[in-house]
């Protein structure tokens, strides 16, 4: 069995209200999704997320597609799909960085390599240890009291009891203020957080972290900039409040480093940062080793991306802070016929072969951008 082809699509999703981050608000997510074909006809299916263009982060869709069709696909054309670790580490002694891209191209290879044998991915990755996942969501409407309905009917219908606020954009002391009201509103039943996406500097995070620790917040994600791993490592001395490290957490050596200095005492593990599963899984060893705190991240990926995260989260043994991998329940639409179940405030990890997902092609033709 031989990697014959891959292809690479950019998607646009609509949301079903505007997402709104420190430095672009979703209205519209961009997805790329890799196909990748065997030389008998398989096929197995993997998608990033990607947010803002070049504003969150320096993956871009555009680059991403780019990047595996001119440098990646020539190197994996011919290998054996189940050697998914190997080929990668070939690609990344001709492919520096490029974490998204590289995630696109293992996990479509995971998919398949696990499909031809009729096992789930997490099994490629030593099994399941969770059947479901508790589930946070992310409140971004931009309006506090838009923002207390929506958490107040979700925890009513058990779909999330844990929220992230999302506070880098605008005032940061009328932000603080905001995060207050809606904790205050919402109490014991629900445990709040915050990802300020690198927006403050230091002198804000000391006076507002403060404030969101008085105001009863259990983590503060990403505060400062990702390359100020001196001032992580000082605001994680200072406060009692989980600091966790998000932007900054990439490569398997940043996470190291995070781990030496202290630069954070939590990390929100993302798969597209990594650059793919088995990096994922290396990443939560070294966090497991050096005590800190895993959170199962998401780059806000629709149903097929999601599925690959919930499979490799189940196979790590703790996730102290749950994860957010409501990617699915964002979008209007997916591209997938079966759908990723939520129930009782947890995640149900999919278990069919692959990923458990089943590509819906006419979805993917619909919204794949002209280029
Ligand atoms: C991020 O920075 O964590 C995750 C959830 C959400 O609302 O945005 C993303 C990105
Ligand atoms: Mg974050």
């Amino acid at each position: 069995m031989k990697i014959r082809s891959f292809e690479v699509y950019i998607l646009d999703l609509p949301t079903i209200r505007p997402h709104q981050l420190a430095m672009h608000t979703i209205v519209e997510q961009s997805i790329v999704v890799g196909c990748v074909t065997d030389e008998e006809g398989r096929e197995g299916w993997s998608e990033v997320a990607t947010i803002g263009g070049a504003s969150y982060g320096e993956s871009t869709p555009e680059a991403i597609k780019a990047n595996i069709d001119t440098y990646i696909t020539p190197l994996i054309l011919g290998q054996d799909p189940i050697h998914f670790d190997k080929i990668m580490n070939d690609v990344s002694k001709m492919v520096r960085g490029n974490y998204f891209a590289k995630t696109v191209v293992e996990n479509a290879i995971i998919d398949l390599a696990a499909k031809s044998k009729g096992i789930p991915a997490f099994e490629l990755f030593g099994g399941q240890i969770h059947q479901s996942l508790p589930i946070a969501w992310t409140l971004a409407s931009g309006n506090t009291d838009k923002d207390i309905e929506e958490a107040q009917q979700l925890l009513e219908q058990k779909r999330h009891n844990i929220f992230k606020l999302k506070i880098g954009k605008g005032d940061p002391y009328k932000n603080v203020e905001h995060v207050r009201q809606i904790k205050h509103a919402l109490g014991d039943q629900a445990r709040v957080t915050v990802d300020i996406n690198q927006a403050w500097d230091e002198d804000t995070s000391n006076y507002c972290i403060a404030a969101l620790q008085d105001a009863g917040v259990s983590m503060v994600e990403q505060p400062l900039q990702a390359w100020d791993f001196e001032g992580m490592s000082r605001l994680t001395a200072k406060f009692n409040v989980p600091i966790m490290a998000d932007e900054a957490a990439t490569s398997i050596q940043d996470v190291f480093r995070i781990a030496k200095y202290r630069a954070g005492n939590s990390i929100a593990l993302k798969p597209c940062k990594h650059g793919g599963m088995t990096q994922t899984k290396k990443v939560a060893g070294i966090a497991e080793a050096a005590g800190l705190g895993l959170y199962g991240g998401t780059m806000i990926e629709s149903s097929l991306g999601t599925a690959a995260c919930a499979q490799l989260y189940a196979t790590l043994p703790e996730m102290k802070f749950g994860t957010e991998i409501f990617g699915p329940l964002l979008f209007k639409d997916n591209v997938t016929v079966n759908e990723i179940r939520f129930e009782n405030f947890e995640v149900i990890v999919p278990d069919g072969p692959g990923f458990g997902m089943e590509i819906d092609k006419e979805k993917v033709k619909h919204y794949t951008r002209n280029l």
